[in-house]
Order: C-alpha cells, then sequence, then structure tokens
C-alpha cells in the first residue's frame, strides 16, 4: 500500500461537501483514504453509514485503498480495504484476528505506547502528533520528526506515516526524518486549492 499521501476525513472536518473534499484529493494525487468520522460534531448510526458509502465507492472508482478508522461495524458494510486503530480503540490484537487478511493501522504517540503495543501485528505505524493540532480534542504531545528517526532506527522495515500538524511546509521534514508517507486532516480539508495543498504535501 502507498502511504505517500493519507488523507483521513469525515464530515467533522469539513466546510463542504466531503465528497467534493475527497474527489478533490484524488484528483490531485492522494494515496490512501481513511473514513474518520469521530468527535462531537460526528455523524452516527445510518448517516455515518450512508457518508460512508459515497466516500467508499468514490476511493474504489479510483483505485485508492480505503481505511475505516475504529469502527469495526463499518468494515464489512463499506467492504474496507483496512482498520485503523488508536490507544484507545479496539484492541489490535482482537482486530487482527477478525480481519487477518484486511490492513491494520496502528497508532502510537511515544516510546512507552510503542513497548506496550502489538507493533508486529500492524501493517503500518501512524506516529505522532509531529506538530500541534486542532483536529484531535484528546492529542497527545508533539512529538516533531526526530521521533520518526528513532521508530525507523527500531524498525528498520516497518511502513510509518507521521501524523499532526502535517501540511506543505513542514511534510518534507517528516519525510526527511524517514517516514513513509504523511497523513493529514485539516492541510487538505481547510485548504482553500486542495490540488495545491494535496501537491505540495
Ligand atoms: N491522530 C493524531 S494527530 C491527529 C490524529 C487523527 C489529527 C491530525 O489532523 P491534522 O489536521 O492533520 O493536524
Ligand atoms: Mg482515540
Amino acid at each position: 500500500m502507498n502511504l505517500r499521501k493519507y488523507l483521513i476525513m469525515g464530515s467533522q472536518n469539513c466546510d463542504e461537501d466531503p465528497v467534493k473534499i475527497l474527489g478533490a484529493a484524488i484528483d490531485a494525487g492522494i494515496t490512501v483514504f481513511q473514513f474518520r468520522e469521530k468527535g462531537s460534531d460526528a455523524l452516527t448510526g445510518n448517516a455515518k453509514l450512508r457518508l460512508g458509502l459515497k466516500l467508499r465507492l468514490m476511493c474504489s472508482r479510483y483505485d485508492i485503498p480505503f481505511i475505516v478508522n475504529d469502527d469495526l461495524n463499518l468494515v464489512e458494510p463499506l467492504e474496507a480495504d483496512g482498520i485503523h486503530v488508536g490507544q484507545d480503540d479496539q484492541d489490535a490484537q482482537q482486530v487482527r484476528e477478525t480481519f487477518p487478511d484486511k490492513f491494520l493501522g496502528l497508532s502510537v504517540s511515544n516510546q512507552s505506547e510503542v513497548s506496550s503495543s502489538p507493533i508486529h501485528l500492524a501493517d503500518y505505524l501512524g506516529a505522532g502528533p509531529m506538530f500541534h493540532t486542532s483536529s484531535k480534542k484528546d492529542a497527545k504531545m508533539p512529538v516533531g520528526p526526530e521521533w520518526i528517526e528513532q521508530l525507523r532506527r527500531e524498525y528498520p522495515d516497518k511502513p510509518i506515516v507521521g501524523i499532526g500538524g502535517i501540511n506543505e511546509n513542514n511534510a518534507a521534514s517528516v519525510m526527511d526524518a524517514g517516514a513513509d508517507g504523511v497523513a493529514v486532516i485539516s492541510a487538505v480539508t481547510k485548504a482553500t486549492d486542495i490540488n495545491a495543498a494535496v501537491q505540495r504535501l
């Protein structure tokens, strides 16, 4: 899976139609998409499923891997290619057992989380926040691209994406530190020019 430009999004991140934003981001060259409908402003139930179906369809049409965040009930209805879980989400081991053939992404924010996580079960790691982020209320302390260097030394072959506060001005520092890609929300969903924002990541 090409993790180079990883868009994460839910309706709570969008000031206009999420389908339109995803379409523009795909046109501009994102390589993977995560449906993350989460937080107090997020859709739930059928509305969440309906939006997920629309975004899923768009990804299928353009061959973009579709990852669902945390919600195991959506994996089959949305025919997700993978699942991403954080430290407070579904247990990674359990997700791996339930969906042995899906991509599994795992968030890690510091060395202590790394030590207590089943890293070997994950197909890739989401590492961060790299920088300050306003898109996640319970985000941990920013760790900076230096932490990617450390993870890279520790796990030379593990796919790693940096996440949190990444934009066109600092994405290169994350890639230079050894990441396989950058995962972003607001750099794309709040961009005035999505095409330019994605291309410059
Ligand atoms: N996990 C760690 S930081 C973050 C998530 C989901 C939010 C990233 O959003 P942004 O807008 O790219 O900083
Ligand atoms: Mg969480």
